[in-house]
This record gives structure tokens, sequence and C-alpha cells, in this order.
């Protein structure tokens, strides 16, 4: 009988052997299986930064792309020589990976020269607190162009973007605020693109104004107020002629003579601009009333003086 006793103990270590060598490969398997799938795949970072504005724009690559391609080959074909896809990617540098408050006009040096394009003399039309207004104007008479009608402008309008330090680099569910820090990404953007813009600027510019806001129609904080006015060249530019636009009905906060109005006088005069000031430009006053026809402003002999 010691022979059969010692076959049951050899069986029963040869199972227990089996057992753990079985244990060991599903062990190795499972690693392996776990490094495979993660392997690659750029880890979300629960590290990105939380700011109070809107995150990046989604798709921005397809959307600066396609409103890039969309302005050389449908609205301004004679540009065709420009790259928008080294424009995209110098757009992408200028944040991608970085700190968005942390943004310098060299970022955005390379963007600015490889989008920039001559603006014909007596065209550029210059706004604050008007946009909707500016817009819709030079949709409509196209011996004018406001910075959107150009093609750093026109690629940029309404879109918000910002980069981060941690992995994939882009922040799509938050951007700083101007309140949070002065040199964030869109904030540097818009200060240099305007910069650009007044300084090629040249013959007779407009500037559309609002004298329905509370504010001042003139405001020094303004990029108009503290960026365009100080960049526009007085050897290449003869005359500034102001726009002072009220809303139909709204309150007339201020005219061509108020306070704001004789401070940017003075700027312009001191920068030895000749300045002009008319209230309610009457071809603008004319798109304010599509939407207002009925109202007194906008029948036909409503700025006329009464027959004696
Ligand atoms: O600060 P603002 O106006 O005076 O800036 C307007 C002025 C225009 O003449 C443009 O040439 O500066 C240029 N500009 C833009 O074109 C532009 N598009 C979109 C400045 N800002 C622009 N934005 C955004 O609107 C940007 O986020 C900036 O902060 C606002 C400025 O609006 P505003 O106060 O009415």
């Amino acid at each position: 009988m010691p022979f059969q006793q010692g076959s049951a103990r050899t069986r029963q270590r040869t199972v227990l052997l089996v057992g753990i060598v079985v244990l060991l490969v599903v062990l190795i398997l499972a690693v392996v299986l776990a490094s495979l799938l993660t392997h690659g795949k750029p880890e979300v970072s629960p590290k990105m930064m939380k700011w109070k504005d809107r995150g990046t724009t989604k798709n921005l690559q397809e959307v600066i792309l396609g409103r890039c391609y969309n302005y050389i080959m449908a609205r301004y074909p004679e540009l065709g020589d420009k790259d928008c896809l080294k424009i995209w990617e110098s757009l992408k540098h200028a944040f991608i990976y970085k700190n968005p408050c942390n943004t310098t006009s060299e970022d955005y040096q390379p963007l600015m020269e490889l989008a920039s394009h001559p603006i014909p003399c007596n065209k550029s039309l210059f706004w604050s607190r008007t946009k909707d207004l500016a817009h819709r104007y030079t949709k409509s008479n196209e011996n004018f162009l406001t910075l959107e009608d150009t093609l750093l402008g026109y690629m940029t309008d309404m879109i918000s973007w910002c980069g981060d330090p941690s992995a994939p680099g882009i922040n799509y569910e938050s951007c700083p605020k101007r309140s949070e820090c002065e040199s964030n990404p869109t904030s540097v953007f818009w200060k240099m693109a305007s910069k650009m813009f007044a300084r090629e600027a040249c013959g007779v510019v407009q500037v559309m104004l609002n004298g329905s806001t509370e504010a001042g129609a003139f405001r020094n904080n303004s990029i108009f107020g503290s960026v365009e006015v100080f960049n526009l060249n007085p050897d290449k530019v003869s005359a500034v002629h102001i726009w002072l636009m009220h809303d139909i009905g709204g309150p007339q906060s201020e005219s061509c003579s108020g306070h704001s109005i004789m401070r940017l006088r003075s700027i312009l005069e001191e920068r030895n601009f000749t300045m002009t000031c008319e209230d309610n430009y009457r071809p603008v006053q004319l798109l304010q009333c599509v939407q207002n026809p009925d109202h007194t402003d906008c029948q036909p002999c409503a700025n006329a003086t009464a027959a004696p």
C-alpha cells in the first residue's frame, strides 16, 4: 500500500503545479492585454485648468480651414496664393500646450504675416459697440471693409480657443475671461489683429460708434479707443469720419457734441487727423429701419425741415 499512497501524493502535487501555472499564465495575459489597450491613447488630464469663459470651439481645425478656403476660393479668389493649412498650423502653434494666461504677441506674429493682405484705401470701417450693424452695412455695401471682412477676422470671428499645458493641449471645456487674465489667447489676438488693421488703413477711414450706450460712444479702454486710434498712420490717413448711430426708438445717450466724442476729437486732432462726425448716418439708419419700418425716424421725410 505504500506505493498507492505515494502515487496519490504525486497526483496532488501535479494538480497543484498545473493550477499555479494556469494562474500565472492568466495573470501575465491580463497584464499584456491591459498594456496593449491603454498604449498610444492620449490620456485626458484631470489636471486641465478651469476658467469662466466658454471653451475652445469644437472642430476648431475644420472651422478655421473651411472658413479660410471659403474666403480665398469663393469671396476673394485674387488671394489664391494663401496657404490655409500653414495658416491653421500657425494659429495652432500660437496656443497649443501653452498656459492661456501667458499669451504674447510673438505667439501670433507668424499667423499675422501669413494671413495679411492689402486693404484698398478709403474702405476701412472701424466700429465699437456696433458690431452687428457694421457687419450688416459692409454686407450691403462693398465699398467698406471691417476687420471681419479681411481673411484674419473672417476666419476667427465668434470663435474661441485656448490651450492647456496638459494633454491634449487644447482646452475644450473652458477658457479664461479678460477679468481672469488680460493676456489670454483671444484678447491678445484681437488686439494684435486690430493694431495691424489700423496700421494698414489709408485715405478716409470710417468709424461707426454707438450713441445709445450708457458708458459713452467713445471708450478709452475699448479696442478702438486704446489700440486702433493710436495705430492709424497720419501719413496715410487723410480724415476720420465718425458715424454716431442711435438705436431706433432707443435712448440718445450721446450726440456728436457729446463729451466722449469731444475727447475723441482732441485725440485725433492732436495726432493731426481731420475728424468729422455725423449723427445717424442715413444709409446705415436705413438698415436699422428694415426692422422698424413704422417708426417716425424711418419715415421718408424724418429728418427734413418742415416747410414754412
Ligand atoms: O473693443 P471694441 O468694441 O472697440 O473693438 C472693436 C474694434 C473694431 O474696429 C475692430 O476692428 O476692434 C476690432 N475688433 C474686431 O474686429 C473684433 N471682432 C470680434 C475688436 N474686437 C473684436 N471682436 C470681439 O469683440 C473681441 O472679443 C473684443 O473683445 C470685442 C470688442 O467689442 P467692442 O467692445 O464692441
